[in-house]
């Protein structure tokens, strides 16, 4: 999988995939990310990507043609099954849109910033949007990061053995019970009997009632389905 990322702040993306399995998948060729300097296609000697909005008001705007050069060439060299804008106003990500991506073979994401980018790029571009949550953050960079973190770990080879992404608490809309290691006894905080009984299908029906309860009491959304899946 490619995963080819626009952003005017190509630093900010830098550090999270020289790092675990990021970089596993990496490594193994199972993922390649490209970061991409939007500067690089500014326009004039100044190489401007940004501009005042039509109808006044605060904040640049990410003007269209550079956006629209970088991603003219893009697609002259590769199909993209996805054009993904990162953006406050879009769907929030969920574990089921992450499976869906990691699917796919080549992917944009694109990054604003400022005010966002001009919306004659949304129209003709972008054919997905996606926000990571219902809080305000100072671009897309994180958010992107986050995005292929998520994709990322899903690509078969890319994980590390102990884990399994089939496993995964959110796969089965459960949240994780409660896990101990040693010593058994700490400051006279003594792990649950059962986890030591070696009696593994009761452990194993412990775990999924805990994990029940502790969905039930902190987040029973997931459980009153709503096709969250
Ligand atoms: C003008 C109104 N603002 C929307 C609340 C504009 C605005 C604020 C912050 C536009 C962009 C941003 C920067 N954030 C992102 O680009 C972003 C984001 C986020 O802030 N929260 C959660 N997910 C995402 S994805 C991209």
């Amino acid at each position: 999988m490619r995963i080819d990322i626009i952003t005017v702040q190509p630093e900010l993306l830098r550090s999270p995939f020289e790092h675990s399995i990021m970089q596993r998948a990496q490594q193994k060729g199972l993922l390649e990310v490209v970061v991409h300097d939007l500067r690089e296609y500014g326009i004039g000697k100044h190489r401007m990507v940004d501009d005042y909005q039509f109808g006044g008001g605060a904040g640049m705007v990410m003007m269209p043609e550079p956006l629209a050069n970088i991603l003219d060439d893009l697609q002259a060299q590769r199909k993209y099954d996805e054009i993904i804008y990162l953006t406050p106003d879009g769907e929030l990500l969920k574990q089921k849109r992450v499976n869906q991506l990691s699917l796919k073979e080549n992917l944009i994401l694109i990054c604003g910033h400022y005010k966002g980018i001009d919306e004659r790029i949304r129209e003709h571009y972008v054919t997905l949007e996606i926000s990571i949550g219902d809080y305000v953050l100072s671009g897309g960079e994180l958010p992107a990061a986050v995005l292929v973190d998520a994709i990322g770990r899903l690509i078969p080879g890319g994980l590390g053995d102990e884990t399994s992404a089939l496993f995964d608490s959110f796969q089965d809309q459960l949240l994780a019970p409660p896990v101990y290691t040693r010593p058994a006894v700490f400051r006279g905080w003594a792990v649950p009997e059962i986890l030591r009984s070696g009696n593994f299908p009761a452990i194993e029906e412990w775990r999924h009632q805990q994990a029940i309860e502790r969905t039930r009491q902190r987040r029973p959304d997931l459980l009153d389905e709503n096709d969250q899946s």
